[in-house]
């Protein structure tokens, strides 16, 4: 029931929140005497890794504006409540989505347990339709596979199933059901999971990051996601929030620190990071030895697929961090928008606007005008190109972020320490000297008939300051 929620306690304003206090949901008597108590969420702040407080221990990750599911140990085994409901998620402020979810949340809490680990989760659905819940990756009984009509019957609304396996396997995994599959996972429904290993030195970073790639269709000004969209979305997420709401992934300099990042869009996305070379160390399939891993500084993630990225944070600095498709690191954009550059459209604008008021076309300079441009937007939307750095318009949206590396970054604090205060005569800077005339070759060879384009050259320059 709603009443017997545990809200979480001291969700902070802006970014890396302080800590959740979960201490109450695994020993309260309500919750011994039948399912374990549901825990729920009402904030897309990332909360703070807490350490495990019974059970065997770990190395706790970081949800990228997530969370991790507490548990309760009864009778030797590891007992979690997952709550599929319909939930109000967040993407950045000034836009919210109505999604279904888990526990008050899309994605679903993570859930961390340790290799070995006996794992019961209850599953309640209050859904309006059928679901379950397939744990992508694992080794278990075929008949706890989650698959509807295939190893189980779908839980109907109301009702509530019990899996049960034994986690066998150290890794990277996620959830999601496998029940009227395209329209869940369009309306959100999916979570991470973390099997620590048996021995806590085993592999052990400094910081441990995890988040989903999602994607959305949502029109501006509309709240619920398209579900029939099959690939043409507006909205690319990391764990259902884009740029710039989501969190940076904030490290000590010397740290080793680790991104486990699942796909469950319909596309791939080669995932980039500047300023370090990563390694692939493992998949949804298991650990990569370290003799079979391989530099990158961008790395294919194709659709289903996990991967756990690791690199000493070596460099200080504030270190982009997206996907490298560029139309995904935008928010909801028109994608019709005519290509304009080069094109004189004086006069042609006034014209139009006199018919469609709201009329806006694509700079003949290029687009980054958007992204200072204060155009109206309808209610519940983002910029395109939006988020402001130190140094003027970042003009991103959709799956990025930012590493920040700093050398007084305290072990263990996630606090974000501002933008990058970079050492004197390190930063780019504007040559205010001459510049000479290229030389270009002379020797004009024509093609007959060749036809002249004329082309107006952009005759002034946007400044980004
Ligand atoms: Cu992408």
């Amino acid at each position: 029931m709603v009443s017997r929620r545990h809200f979480i306690k001291g969700a902070a304003k802006g970014a890396i929140g302080l800590g959740a206090a979960f201490a109450a949901t695994s020993v309260s008597k309500v919750a011994l005497a039948g399912l374990p108590e549901i825990a729920t969420v009402n904030t897309p702040n990332t909360q703070l890794p807490t350490l495990p407080e019974n059970g065997r221990p770990f190395n706790p990750v970081v949800t990228l504006n997530g969370w991790s599911l507490p548990w309760r140990i009864k009778n030797g085994w590891k007992e979690f409540h997952l709550v599929a409901e319909p939930v109000v998620r967040e993407f950045a402020p000034g836009m919210k989505a109505h999604l279904w979810g888990y526990n008050g949340q899309s994605p679903g809490p993570t859930i961390e347990v340790v290799e070995g680990d006996k794992v019961r989760i209850f599953v309640t659905n209050r859904l309006p339709e059928h679901t379950s819940i397939h744990w992508h990756g694992q080794p278990l009984p075929n008949g706890m596979d989650g698959v509807g009509g295939l190893t189980q019957p779908q839980i109907k609304p109301g009702k509530t199933f019990v899996y049960e396996f034994e986690a066998r396997r150290s890794g990277t995994f996620m959830y999601h059901p496998h029940a009227d599959e395209m329209v869940q996972m369009a309306m959100g429904m999916m979570g991470f999971w973390v099997t620590h290993p048996k021995d806590p030195e085993f592999m052990k970073v400094d910081r441990d990051f995890c988040f989903l790639l999602a994607s959305y269709d949502i029109d501006p000004g509309s709240y619920t996601p398209k579900v029939s969209t099959m690939l043409d979305f507006n909205l690319w997420a990391f764990n259902s929030r884009v740029f710039p709401g989501i969190d940076p992934l904030v490290c000590r300099q010397g740290d080793r620190v680790r991104i486990r990042v699942g796909n469950l869009t319909m596309t791939n996305h080669p995932i980039h990071l500047h300023g370090v070379d990563f390694v692939v160390a493992g998949t949804d399939g298991g650990w990569i030895k370290p003799e079979a891993r391989w530099p990158e500084v961008t790395t294919d993630i194709a659709v289903g697929q996990m991967r756990a990225l690791e690199f000493d944070a070596s460099l200080p600095g504030d270190w982009a961090f997206h996907c490298h498709k560029a139309h995904h690191t935008m928010n909801a954009m028109g994608h019709d928008v005519p290509t304009m550059i080069g094109v004189d459209t004086k006069g042609v604008n006034d014209k139009i606007r006199k018919l469609i008021p709201d009329y806006m076309p694509m700079g003949e300079d290029g687009m980054a005008s958007m992204g200072e441009m204060h155009m109206p937007l309808p209610k519940n939307t983002l910029p395109m190109m939006t988020g402001t750095g130190q140094f003027g318009p970042i003009e991103m949206g959709g799956m990025f972020t930012v590493v920040k590396v700093r050398e007084n970054q305290p072990p263990g604090n996630y606090q974000d320490p501002g933008w990058y205060q970079h050492p004197k005569g390190t930063v780019a800077y504007e040559w205010t000297g001459n510049i000479d005339e290229p030389h270009r070759a002379t020797t004009e060879t024509k093609m007959p008939n060749e036809i002249e384009l004329k082309v107006r050259k952009p005759n002034k320059h946007h400044c980004a300051t």
